[in-house]
This record gives structure tokens, sequence and C-alpha cells, in this order.
């Protein structure tokens, strides 16, 4: 267990003893160390915000037990073809008004056709050329579709390896945990920057979560993005009735991440549309760094933008700049946007 001294320090060697001891310390000393090493590597005040488009949406083969893309699940959804890259576009530059830094594009495939690439690297420049960061999730990358994205100019790819590898065949069976780890490595060896996390509250032990933390925290480079989905219980779907997860085990699960994983940002991501306002303060002073902003996730909702806007500014919290912005394209108008986080209206 580390102590007060070498805490912060970037790891790839956690134990699980040590991930399991860190879940079951009393609450409010966890919460005291993941703050600490949040503030040793970051603005606490900051938090980066992203924004989801699904670009091609359902009839996905997979089998995922959470998901309402699946075609194994009758959810209502209705199917989309990939979109054109004008609408892409559209909702891109509707992201960056609205104060958003990075552009996630999501598609329900177990893997990309090689013919959907040049649609995909005319979407990544028109983004890259609004001055956004882009990311993507298409499912599984060989390595040369992971060289043509970066090529494009991706700077991220989120592929999440969901829960630990114990559990994981309850959750999938259509692809496999390496198969995940697989794809992370063809992402690394591109050069992208990797965001990758998982679902807590799919009726995983807390030995689970553990499992999930640990993997994600002793790869070889800690992804730059961790996000923490809480399941969003989507009916027709095989976790439609699960009960509802402790939030102060979800608070737990991000404090530990921020712990494990000191510099990396940990997404508040899926499932924040049915978290109160205070549950999601304490999962920022836990050390949760980053949002979906948007009225929509993929496919399911997302909180109100002027309710997160509201949250903002009732917490004392602001939108993260990116790093190279101040010379990059859109400037002018992500600063504009970010203003309507700090209006004074509501204290
Ligand atoms: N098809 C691609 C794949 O699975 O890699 C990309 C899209 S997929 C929807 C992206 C991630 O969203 C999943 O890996 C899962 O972690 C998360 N997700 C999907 N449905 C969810 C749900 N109902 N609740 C929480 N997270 C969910
Ligand atoms: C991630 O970890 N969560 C996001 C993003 N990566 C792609 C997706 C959440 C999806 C929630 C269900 C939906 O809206 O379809
Ligand atoms: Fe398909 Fe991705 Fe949903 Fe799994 S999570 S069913 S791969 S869209």
């Amino acid at each position: 267990m580390p102590n007060a001294s070498n805490a912060g320090a970037v790891r790839s060697d956690w134990t699980r003893d040590e991930v399991e001891a860190l879940f079951a310390l009393p609450f409010n000393e966890l919460l005291y160390r993941a703050h600490g090493v949040h503030r040793a590597h970051f603005d606490p005040t900051e938090v980066q915000v992203s924004t989801l488009l699904s670009i091609k949406t359902g009839a996905c083969p997979e089998d995922c037990k959470y998901c309402p893309q699946s075609t194994r699940y009758d959810t209502g959804l209705e199917p989309e073809k990939l979109l054109e890259v004008e609408r892409v576009l559209e909702s891109a530059r509707a992201a960056r008004a609205a104060g958003s830094s990075r552009f996630c594009m999501g598609a329900a495939w177990r893997s990309p056709k090689d013919r959907d690439l040049p649609l995909l690297t005319a979407m990544i420049r028109g983004v890259k050329d609004l001055g956004m960061e882009t990311c993507m999730t298409l499912g599984m990358l060989s390595a040369g579709q992971a060289e043509a994205l970066a090529e494009a100019g991706l700077d991220y790819y989120n592929h999440n390896i969901d829960t630990s590898p114990e559990f994981y065949p309850e959750i999938v069976s259509t692809r496999c945990f390496q198969q995940r780890l697989d794809t992370l490595a063809n992402v690394r060896e591109a050069g992208m920057k990797v965001c990758c996390g998982g679902i807590v509250g799919m009726g995983e032990g807390r030995e689970d979560r553990a499992g999930l933390l640990l993997a994600l925290a002793t790869m070889p480079g800690h992804p730059e993005s961790v996000p923490i989905n809480l399941l969003v219980r989507v009916p027709g779907t095989p976790l439609e009735e699960q009960p509802e997860l402790d939030p102060f085990e979800f608070v737990r699960a991000i404090a530990v991440a921020r712990i494990l994983m000191p510099a990396s940002h940990v997404r508040l991501s899926a499932g924040r549309e049915n978290m109160s306002d205070e549950l999601q303060a304490l999962a920022f002073f836990a050390g949760a760094n980053s949002i979906f902003y948007g009225e929509k996730l993929l496919t399911t909702a997302n909180p109100e933008s002027e309710r997160d806007m509201q949250l903002f500014r009732r917490l004392g919290l602001r939108p993260e700049e990116r790093a190279s912005a101040a010379s990059a394209p859109g400037q002018a108008a992500r600063a504009a946007a970010n203003a309507l986080f700090y209006d004074a209206a509501t204290a």
C-alpha cells in the first residue's frame, strides 16, 4: 500500500492485494487519498469536456449484454447507416459552439470494413480542421486500420475492456478479452492515445471492479483516458433488471481509478443522467475530471447541457482547454462557448 510520500507516482506494477486494500478503505480515507493524488497531477477545478455522436447506429452483430445496439435484443432502436461526412461535421460544429473540446464518433460495429476507411478518415480530417480533438470507437481494429486512422490525425481510440477478465464471459461471448487487448496494442503501435475503461453496475462483485481497474492500471502504458460507465439499464437488454449499484461503491471505483492511474483523465461517462448533482460532485472530488457533454450519449440520454453548465457554475468547475488550443483553429468559437459555463447568474 503506498504511503503519503509516494502517493501519486505513476506505476504499472499494482498488485491485486493493493487494489483490494484501496477498495476496502473507510470511505473518507479513500476520498482523501484520491483527492490528494488528483491535485498532484491536475488542476481540480478543470474538467475535460467531450461530445459523442453515433455515426452508425444499431444492428450490431455482437452480443454485449448491456448494449441497446446489439441486433440480438429488441430495444426498439431504429438502425441507421454510416452518416454522411457533412452531417458529422454539422454535429461537431454544434458541439464546439457548446463548449466541447473533443468530438467522439462511435459506430455499432464488430470492426470497421476497409471500404469504410475513406469516409472515416474524411470525418477525422474535417473535425480536426474545426480545431477539436478527435476520438473514434468502431470496434476491433487491425494494425493496418489503426495506422490509417492515425495517419488521418485521429487523436484517441476508445475501446473498453468493460469488466474484469473473470466476469467478462458473463457479459460478452462474441469476442474475448484478449481480442480487446490486441486492438489496444494496435492502437498504441499506431501512435494514438488510448481511451479505455469499463462499466460498473452489471452485477459484478467488488473483486471484479478491482479486477477491471487492475487490468487497466497494469497495462504497459496507462490509457490516457479512462471512462468509468455506470450501466444504463436499457429495456430489452438482458441487464435491464439489474439492481442499482450502491452510489458510494461507484464513487469508490472512481477514487481507486484516480489513485491507480494518477496522470490519466478519469471520465464520469454513461449513467450521469440518473445521478444526483451531489453524487457527481462527490465523483469530481474523488478524481473524475472528464465528462460526456450534450443531450445524448450514443443512443441513450445524457443530462441537458444547461443542467451541466449550471452544475459547473455551482461547483466552480470549468472546461479544460486542450494543450495546443491557443493557436488551434476554432479557438475564438470555443472561448465564446466556454464563457457559457462561467456566467455568474447562478450563485
Ligand atoms: N461497437 C464498438 C465497441 O463495442 O467497441 C463501439 C461502441 S460501444 C457502444 C462503446 C462502449 O459503450 C462499450 O464498450 C461500453 O463500455 C459502453 N456502453 C454501451 N452500452 C452501455 C450501457 N448501456 N451502459 C453503460 N455503458 C455502455
Ligand atoms: C464509453 O466508455 N462510453 C461511451 C463511449 N465510451 C463510446 C458510450 C456510452 C454508451 C451508453 C449507451 C448508449 O448511449 O447507447
Ligand atoms: Fe456492438 Fe459495441 Fe454494442 Fe457490443 S458494445 S453490441 S460491439 S455496439
